[in-house]
């Protein structure tokens, strides 16, 4: 597990080699292997000093993740920190130089090994990447970092990487402080063997009499001023939600302000209370690993060779083709960008001239490669510049006529080998499939806008998709880099459904007297990154009130009309407010200074007498959706798993829920019923949830 070895010049090399896992891991066996090989080398007279380093391709991606899912007492989950902080003050007080040899990947907990260690000499790898990422997983550093890279960097510069969770390539880690050295990679062991040989009294400085934490202490001005303002941004960026940076804010606070194996004994109560809480699990389970199964295409249809994408065609050059092409492109893939007219596939690519030149300017991309990329985008306005194609994405307008005749004339132009595919976000892909002679190899792939950024494609499945088309579907998509979720083919599928019940509640509320205001913090309350009037804006009314007046052609009967219709038609129709586009929705956007609420949406939409608490008001933009997912799930369009990431990813649902069905996992069955009976009782039937709910959450 860990290695010991001592060479003739008494160094001790502890190799972390965590058998039968992919990278090494921290968890009770290995901390504690770990721990014994540093009492070992302590104890040996002969040792002058020790090299941590790692077998691995990685030095250590930090605690073993896996063992946060299980229910554990706060004494078993402080005892890893405990653990740790013992070990690591060993390290440092024991008489003998420390150093970490990062060969790879140095993350949470194992970064924190490093932090313990007298210096850091990290091998010169670009794809490196080196700090304390626990906050993106909702926890914090709880082997010794909140402490340690305080006392390391000062309290702003540590509080900016521990609230961020920026994972550092090791150059920007080493200009920062945070390494020693950077060295080749084949000189990394002998550079770490040497600096040990040559500090034998090597001492941490906060073990130093009179040592000052760089840049001031905590009540010193600087301290004073950093951390209302960091106190005030956090709140301002989580209105609460999130515990993790309001504990690392409390652990750097109160942590400085006492010796540092006080402060490793605060760290160690705010961590285990983090990870005690259920929604930190929730929000492991879901982002670290149903993203990354999903990412691997753990449930792609076996027995299917894996695809490649060479050469795509995109029709439609507007918003969403030319983000398609742009993001295929990007990863290496020649692509046919197809028009009405040559002038307008040559404008969508130019769409995307200045993000490859903004790219370059911050050198995330060098020139040759810059200009590589626009170079794979064919303009074009003849079908036949389709041939060869191994996949046609349709981009055009949300006109079903319009999609059936360039989808038939792209499909034989394309060939029988291709994939035909829709980006519809709201028309069943069943009906489009009607367009092509082969509907076994038509599916949907929902992009998400703006698709450079938006991290997700939501695979839709008409009745008659086969399983190789899904399972090259998958295979493009992780091709991209992005994620994928499938789901069946129904109004809206899924990710449009559950945002629609989300942006007409907030609509419904207008019309039922809320202050827009009210209605616009209370999503933040609840969670949403964005208000529900506010991305309506952005979405644009018009789409939705078109989107609406289709379902009734379509339904006829069936169609069951929404309160928030009113508010559309009268938004759309009468006022002529489209949305953001216009610079005209339920916001005004100045053309200087920032947006503001219209100020005359309380003259249509009178305030009611009794204002609703925020609570209420946030209850009804949550539980809605929850309530809309959890039907999606009863109706089999998608199953919990990929409901939770998709609305994390697809329209910003809160992560430290979890997702949108794990949402209603945490409040517990009963009470989210009980809740939703209460709000269908005084604001409509809509609020009610399915049945046996129970039976609709099990991943
Ligand atoms: C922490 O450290 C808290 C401490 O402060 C507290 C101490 C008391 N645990 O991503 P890959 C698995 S919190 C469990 O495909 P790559 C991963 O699931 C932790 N499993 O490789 C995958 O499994 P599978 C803070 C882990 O080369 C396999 O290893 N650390 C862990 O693309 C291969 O992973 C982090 O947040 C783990 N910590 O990327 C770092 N790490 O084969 C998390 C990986 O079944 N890890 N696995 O699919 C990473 O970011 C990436 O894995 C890494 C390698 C960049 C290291």
């Amino acid at each position: 597990m860990i290695d010991y070895r001592v060479d003739a010049d008494g160094v001790a090399v502890l190799t972390w080699n965590i058998e039968g896992r992919p990278v090494n891991v921290m968890n009770e066996e290995t901390v504690a292997a770990f721990g014994d090989a540093v009492e070992r080398a302590l104890a040996d007279g002969t040792v002058k000093g020790v090299v941590v380093a790692s077998a691995k391709d990685d030095f250590v991606a930090g605690a073993d993740v896996e063992k946060f899912l299980e229910d554990r007492s706060l004494e078993e989950i402080i005892a890893l920190s405990v653990t740790m902080t013992r070990i690591t003050r060993a390290m440092e007080t024991g008489g003998k130089p420390f150093c970490a040899a990062i060969n790879g990947h140095a993350l949470g907990g194992g970064f924190e090994i490093a932090l313990g260690c007298h210096h850091r000499i990290a091998a010169d790898k670009p794809k490196t990447r080196v700090g304390l990422p626990e906050v993106t997983l909702g926890l914090l550093p709880g082997a010794g970092g909140t402490q340690r890279m305080s006392r390391m960097l000062g309290i702003q510069k540590s509080l900016e990487l521990l609230l961020e969770g920026r994972r550092l390539p090791v150059e920007v880690a080493h200009k920062a402080g945070l390494i020693d050295a950077v060295v080749e990679p084949e000189d990394l062991l002998a550079a770490a063997r040497k600096w040990v040989a040559d500090n034998p009294n090597a001492r941490q400085p906060w073990d130093d009499k009179g040592f000052r934490v760089p840049g001031g202490a905590v009540q010193s001005p600087v301290g004073q001023q950093v951390f209302p303002t960091a106190a005030a941004m956090t709140r301002a960026r989580t209105w609460g939600n999130h515990p993790a940076p309001q504990a690392i804010l409390s652990c750097v606070y109160e942590g400085l302000q006492v010796d540092i194996d006080t402060g490793l004994r605060i760290e160690a109560k705010y961590f285990a209370n983090l990870l005690r809480d259920p929604r930190t699990k929730a929000m492991i389970k879901t982002t670290f690993f149903d993203m990354a199964a999903a990412k691997k295409l753990k449930s792609r249809p076996q027995g299917v060779d894996k695809a490649k994408f060479s050469r795509i065609g995109i029709l439609g050059a507007g918003m969403m083709g030319a983000g398609i092409a742009y993001v295929s492109a990007r990863a290496g893939m020649d692509v046919v960008l197809l028009d009405e007219t040559r002038e307008k596939a040559q404008a969508g690519k130019a769409r995307y001239k200045a993000q490859v030149e903004a790219q370059i300017g911050k050198g995330r991309l060098s020139a040759d490669a810059g200009t590589a990329l626009l170079d794979r985008i064919e303009p074009t306005d003849t079908f036949a510049d389709l041939a060869g194609c191994d996949l046609v994405i349709e981009a055009v307008f949300e006109d079903r006529e319009l999609k059936a005749t360039v989808t038939r004339k792209a499909a034989d132009a394309a060939g029988t080998a291709a994939l035909i595919a829709s980006n519809t976000s709201t028309l069943p892909i069943t009906g489009l499939a009607q367009a092509v002679d082969r509907p076994e190899a038509f599916i949907g792939l929902h992009f998400f806008s703006p698709v450079e950024r938006m991290p997700m494609v939501e695979i839709i499945l008409g009745e008659k998709t086969g399983d190789p088309a899904l399972a090259r579907a998958m295979d493009y998509v992780q091709a991209i880099g992005m994620t994928p979720i499938v789901v069946r083919d129904s109004r809206g599928f899924f990710t449009s459904r559950v945002f629609a019940s989300y942006v007409l509640e907030g609509m419904t509320l207008l019309r039922d007297g809320v202050k827009p205001a009210l209605i616009e913090n209370a999503a933040k309350i609840g969670g949403m990154p964005v208000g529900p009037l506010e991305v309506t804006d952005a979405t644009s009314l018009s789409l939705l009130w078109d989107v609406r007046r289709q379902w009734k052609l379509d339904l006829g009967d069936k169609f069951e009309p929404h309160p928030a219709d009113t508010v559309l038609e009268l938004m759309v129709e009468t006022l002529d407010r489209p949305g953001r586009r216009a610079a005209r929705g339920f916001y005004d956007y100045p053309a200087e200074g920032p947006k503001r609420l219209w100020h005359g949406l309380t003259e249509h939409f009178p305030l009611a007498e009794a204002q609703p608490d925020a609570e209420t008001v946030a209850r009804r933009l949550m539980h809605i959706q929850a309530v809309e997912a959890l039907r999606c799930t009863r109706e089999g369009i998608v199953g919990p798993t990929d409901a939770n990431i998709g609305s994390i990813l697809g329209w910003g649902f809160p992560a430290i829920t979890g997702g949108v069905i794990s949402y209603v996992g945490l409040k517990g069955s009963d009470t989210f019923s009980e809740e939703c009976r209460d709000l269908a009782g005084r604001y409509g039937d809509r609020f009610l949830p399915p049945a046996d709910i129970d039976s609709l959450l099990a991943a």
